[in-house]
């Protein structure tokens, strides 16, 4: 194991910023040992509520991120912002035309900001975006913010990492609302028409107002100006309110507890290392790892880890992890049993244990 990782995980854990910063250059270029990293973090993962704000091009979403950042922080919060699209910066506010700027030199240490130009195939996000955000997670953030250029693929991504997906629309859209397809709408925990200070701003909300109820979820709709702050604080007030009534993190499912046998799972630990290296793709990046908790007075032994398929994952993963697992589990001499696979439902239930 390697004392390089032990020592940058302390860093991270510590919430020093140049260590975070370093981790965060190592998921873009190497995220085989962003994995190794992130595992020595586990146990700090799942804290923080990731915010998802996504949409179409010059909807306002780096603006948003600026003033929200700035708006969290007044409220107390700590705050890091993942900017996957480069595009345009986060300035925290520059638009209210003061010179209030927040960046990786900022003197306010409660605040982190970083952009990454990574691009999933499909436009979606990379493994190592989701690897920069769980590391600012790590790093000891009360709130993510990850902005997204809303492609199709980037939004049910997102909606797999976020607790809170605001999904944001520049007034004047008209027609186009019709195009965006109602698919990616559902996975918008808020809705959000930037630019209220613009002509057309009431008449977008409108639009969303009569097509919202059609949806599930029919999320909430706020309206906000970054140039004159209408609805900043009171959209800042109903994320703060998700975070108090929202359970655990869905991300905290993916990583792993530590159950009464820790042996077992320091081994689980090195067998997921080791699973990275022989898959040809990022099992951490499909399937979401849970190790379930056994209860207090049960005679069962052994570690019960539950595979489920992220969205965009594929159930035939399923099988690859669990073969290479069984490899690899005899190897270290451990029995890795699959005792429920549900391939249609993208669900596996393996049991992993010491050899008899
Ligand atoms: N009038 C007005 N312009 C805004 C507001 N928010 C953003 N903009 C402008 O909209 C443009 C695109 O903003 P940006 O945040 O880069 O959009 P992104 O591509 O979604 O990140 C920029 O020129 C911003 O200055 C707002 O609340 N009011
Ligand atoms: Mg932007």
């Amino acid at each position: 194991m390697s004392l390089l990782l032990d020592d940058l995980a302390e860093r991270v854990a510590a919430g020093e910023r140049p260590a975070l910063a370093r981790a965060l250059s190592l998921a873009e270029r190497d995220s085989a040992s962003a994995t190794g990293l992130l595992s020595r973090l586990a146990d700090r993962l799942g804290r923080a509520h990731v915010i998802g704000i996504t949409g179409p091009p010059g909807a306002g979403k780096s603006t948003l991120a600026g003033v929200m950042l700035r708006q969290f922080l007044e409220m107390g919060q700590r705050v890091a912002v993942l900017a996957v699209d480069p595009s345009s910066p986060v300035t925290g506010g520059a638009l209210l035309g003061d010179r209030f700027r927040i960046g990786e030199s900022a003197a306010d240490d409660r605040s982190f900001v970083r952009s990454t130009a990574t691009r999933g195939s499909l436009g979606g996000l990379t493994n190592s975006a989701r690897q920069m955000v769980e590391l600012m997670d790590a790093a000891g953030f009360d709130l993510v913010m990850v902005e997204t250029v809303g492609t199709g693929q980037s939004e049910i991504d997102v909606a797999s990492l976020a607790d809170s997906v605001l999904v944001v629309f520049p007034p004047g859209l008209g027609d186009e609302l019709q195009a965006i397809k109602a698919g990616i709408l559902e996975l918008a925990d808020l809705l959000v028409v930037t630019k209220s200070d613009t002509a057309g701003a009431k008449l977008a909300c409108q639009a969303l107002q009569n097509v919202a109820p059609l949806w599930r979820n029919a999320p909430s709709i706020h309206q906000v100006s970054a140039l004159t702050g209408e609805g900043i604080a009171a959209l800042a007030d109903v994320i703060l309110a998700r975070v108090q009534t929202s359970g655990p993190s869905a991300r905290q499912a993916s990583y792993v507890r530590k159950p009464a046998d820790s042996s077992l799972a320091d081994a689980f630990q090195d067998l997921r290392l080791e699973l990275n290296i022989r898959l040809p793709f990022d099992p951490a990046a499909v399937l979401s790892i849970q190790v379930l908790d056994t209860e207090p007075d049960s005679q069962a032994s052994g570690l019960q880890v539950l595979y489920s398929v992220r969205p965009g994952g594929d159930s035939f993963q399923l099988g690859a992890v669990a073969g290479v697992l069984m490899v690899l589990a005899a190897d270290m001499n451990l029995s890795c049993i699959v005792e429920d696979l549900d391939l249609a439902g993208g669900r596996m239930r393996l049991l992993l244990d010491h050899a008899a």
